[in-house]
């Protein structure tokens, strides 16, 4: 029995075998190659295991090649293009792709990858909160989630995993000191918050909605849009005024 079922779902395509939605069962999951960004020569996997009945998302990320010793905020994004940023992303040209300025790729923050405690969107830098890398610069992670404690719905299709903080900007083994600082924060170093790793549940050309790049998925019905309002509902409340501001203002342009 088994066997046959393995093989029906081997016949029934999945040409990309990351994400796995079997229909009668109240489970999804998926597993996600982190990329390196900002050149942080990281690499990783995250897997995700969302039980529908018990409302619960499992979420283990193994990571290396990060900062040593030192937090690494990690998050679920939602509601952008459900994509990873390239180097273009980084629109004020300091080389670095900065939180914010991936946000149109990756979306606002729906869930803060704590190791304990709150982990909504106001976890998002809950810096002592989040896994310290071991001295090898490896972060080995799993805790699971009770969704009902949440706002949103978190669609696996949807999910963008970022873990953040690089050493790259001046390479000493810490975060900082700022300058540059964080525009999320300004007490904290850009290098604390800026992404190391990103990971899209569909990878771009997948089987989403793709909208070109630079485009806005507002409007015509389209679930994206109705997703970014949530989001703002939700308040990206840790995101800081001026980068959720830029982001509300690049989607009207989009849609109008
Ligand atoms: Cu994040």
């Amino acid at each position: 029995m088994q066997r046959k079922k393995t093989l029906a779902a081997a016949a029934f395509g999945l040409p990309l075998a990351l994400f796995v939605a079997t229909p009668a069962a109240a489970a999804e999951s998926a597993t996600v190659q982190l990329q390196p960004l900002n050149g942080s020569g990281a690499s990783g996997t995250a897997e995700l295991r969302l039980d529908e009945e018990a409302n619960t998302l499992t979420i283990n990320i193994d990571t290396m090649g990060v900062v040593p010793g030192l937090p690494h905020a990690q998050h679920v994004h939602i509601g952008g293009q459900n994509v990873c940023p390239s180097m273009t992303a980084d629109t004020n040209g300091d080389g670095i792709v900065s939180t914010v300025e991936g946000q149109p790729a990756y979306g606002a923050i729906q869930l803060s990858i704590t190791t304990e405690g709150d982990f909504g969107p106001e976890s998002a830098l809950a810096v002592e909160r989040f896994p310290v890398a071991s001295p090898e610069g490896e972060v080995s992670y799993e805790r699971t989630f009770d969704l009902t404690q949440i706002e949103g719905e978190i669609m696996l299709e949807d999910v963008v995993i970022v873990q953040h903080g690089i050493d790259s900007i001046s390479p000493n083994g810490q975060y900082g000191p700022p300058p540059p600082a964080s525009e999320l924060n300004p007490d904290l170093p850009l290098e604390a918050t800026a992404p190391a790793l990103c990971g899209a549940v569909m990878p771009a050309g997948g089987q989403m909605d793709q909208t070109p790049t630079g485009g806005v998925q507002a409007g015509g019905g389209d679930t994206a849009g109705i997703e970014n309002e949530a989001l703002f509902a939700l308040g990206a409340a840790a995101l800081a005024g001026a980068g959720a501001l830029a982001y509300r203002r690049r989607s009207s342009r989009g849609s109008a």
